[in-house]
């Protein structure tokens, strides 16, 4: 029916454009993403993950440090510690922004 095929091609259109609008590192929501610390440099304000996969935001997973958007944030954790973070890009530099301890293996994502 010509009619409905209009309407899927509207409804193609719209889920294009709102891919688009949307990118997911600027979703509603922050990704938490599973992780373990390896190290962490309070002077320097940043904790070395062993991090899982970062969907929002295509990276693999690795090891890596990261700063954090605030220092106070490592005063929570210490290397071996399970952690629950979500990362946000500030000024071209990948920040973390939520921090928490999951030492639980019983903690839900
Ligand atoms: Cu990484």
């Amino acid at each position: 029916m010509l009619n409905q095929e209009m309407n899927v091609n509207k409804f193609i259109r719209l889920l294009a454009v709102t891919a688009l609008a949307i990118p997911p590192a600027f979703a509603d929501k922050p990704e938490l993403v599973s992780g373990q610390v390896v190290k962490v440099d309070a002077g320097r304000g940043k904790v070395t993950l062993k991090h899982g996969p970062i969907k929002s935001i295509d990276m693999a997973a690795m090891t890596m440090p990261f700063k954090v958007s605030d220092a106070s944030m490592l005063q929570a954790v210490k290397p071996c510690d399970r952690v629950r973070f979500s990362v946000a890009m500030v000024q071209d530099e990948l920040v973390i922004t939520q921090l928490d301890v999951a030492n639980s293996n019983k903690a839900k994502p």
